[in-house]
């Protein structure tokens, strides 16, 4: 056995995010979100499972923290439902939101827990996506005034902010591929959708300056790490495409103020453009102080004349899958990570998620995933040789703390440390909790 110990200073944590784990979707002047809506459409979410209930943590603050105290975690990442907070949108600012984030974050603090505050976690107040939601310029200044709102009700206290989630999820995912809230289909506003929030990113940063809140911030956009199935020129472009439609279309305009030159030709060849307004780039720019990082899965990529805009298709490969059919792909998670800091310099890195989907039941108040604990153990080995290699990561986040509602696949994709049973919502900590604990407490990992 040998000892991969972790820098002195790294933070270890786990994140969920609102609509996922919270419930009470009715409670606290709550307004629905495109989420609320989506779920309650036919056909929209496995099982037809809603976010209504979910693990019922609006209601279980004390037990939920319980959790993580004993978990011996020093960041917990959660998200800020905005239909929490300003209701309709625009407008009134709602006491009693902000009520239950002040109780969350103070017991957190006193419990010497960091909070690591996610602003948009998917779940856009109902009331503007009649208004046309992220394709509708409007949107930006709305996400703006919602920020605003939550630095001057939490500032002091939060030290550590994350715009956007996952912004290829809520634009690509949701307006092209059309899995998640809203549902469309197109391109074209799916573009619209991925400029628009780059932008509410940026004015948001610009705001934080502006009023001089406490603290860091940045955002979490998700990666994967594609690897050409040859050497072959059509497969290595087809993988460039593939790639930089995931991984630099949402980290160029924020790093380097540009839009990546080889998809932009791409898109406009295919009669795609970026309405880009003066001025826009500059503020997607605005410096952020670190980047949060999502990393799952990684896969291999061939050329494929007509299988997708960028002529590409996935191909199966020896890779092991977890019980979400994705690649385990742990080598990737260096690969994505050096390629970053090559690419973008020294930026500091938080991974703000990575985990797997397993199924394994509780038998005997016990619930054995060892592939969870063998998932985790090679993506944080090779989280340590991207560090050991001088990639600057400060702290490393599992998702998730729970199970919990996996959006278009309800509740049957469990990704939690701790197992939930969704008709009691009884918490039981799996063995990757107490394995993880040892992790966090020891702060190395025996391999
Ligand atoms: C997990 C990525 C935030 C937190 C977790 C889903 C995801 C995904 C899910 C890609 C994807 C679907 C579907 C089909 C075909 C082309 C959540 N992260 N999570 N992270 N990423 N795909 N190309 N990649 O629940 O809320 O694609 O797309």
């Amino acid at each position: 056995m040998t000892t991969v110990k972790f820098p002195d200073d790294f933070k270890w944590g786990t994140a969920t995010a609102a609509y996922q784990i919270e419930g009470a979707y009715d409670e606290g002047n709550r307004a629905p979100s495109i989420w609320d809506t989506f779920a309650k459409t036919p056909g929209k979410v496995l099982n037809g499972d809603t976010g209504d209930v979910a693990c019922d943590s609006y209601h279980r603050i004390d037990e939920d923290i319980r959790l993580l105290k004993e978990l011996n975690v020093d960041v917990y990442r959660f998200s800020i439902a905005w239909p929490r907070i300003i209701p309709q949108g625009r407008g009134e600012v709602n006491a009693e939101g902000i009520a239950y984030y002040e109780e969350l974050i103070d017991k957190l603090i006193a419990n010497g827990i960091e909070p690591f505050v996610t602003l948009y976690h998917w779940d856009l107040p109902q009331s503007l996506q009649d208004e046309g939601g992220w394709e509708n310029r409007a949107t930006i200044d709305a996400f703006v005034a919602y920020s605003e709102a939550v630095f001057h009700a939490f500032n002091g206290k939060v030290k550590k902010w994350i715009t956007l989630n996952e912004p290829w999820c809520i634009s690509i995912l949701s307006n092209y591929i059309g899995e998640h809230a809203p549902g469309k289909q197109d391109l074209q506003t799916a573009l619209d959708v991925a400029h628009h929030i780059l932008v509410a990113h940026g004015k948001s940063v610009k705001r934080f300056r502006e009023l001089a809140i406490e603290g860091e911030i940045g955002y979490a956009p998700n990666t994967e790490w594609r690897t050409p199935y040859s050497t072959s020129p059509e497969d290595v472009l087809a993988t460039q495409l593939r790639s930089g439609s995931f991984n630099e279309w949402f980290l160029s305009p924020v790093l380097k103020g540009e839009y990546p030159e080889l998809l932009m030709n791409w898109y406009e060849k295919k009669g795609f453009t970026v309405k880009i307004e003066p001025g826009d780039m500059d503020i997607i720019s605005q410096p952020i102080d670190f980047l949060g990082i999502n990393y799952y899965t990684g896969s291999f990529i061939r050329h494929a004349s007509g299988n997708d805009i960028f002529d590409s298709e996935e191909i199966s490969s020896s890779l092991g899958k977890t019980d979400f059919n994705w690649n385990i792909y742990a080598d990737g998670f260096y690969q994505v990570l050096s390629w970053i800091t090559a690419t973008y310099g020294q930026i500091p890195i938080y991974i703000t998620e990575n985990g797997a989907c397993y199924e394994a039941d509780l038998v005997d108040g016990k619930v054995n995933d060892e592939a969870r604990i063998n998932f985790l153990r090679d993506h944080i080995m090779a989280l340590h040789r991207a560090i050991s290699s001088g990639v600057p990561v400060k702290g490393y986040m599992v998702w998730s703390l729970m199970d919990n509602f996996e959006w278009a696949f309800g509740y049957s994709k469990p990704f939690g440390l701790v197992h939930i049973d969704f008709n009691t919502l009884e918490r039981t900590p799996k063995e990757s909790y107490y394995w993880y604990k040892q992790l966090s407490s020891s702060n190395q990992l025996e391999v």
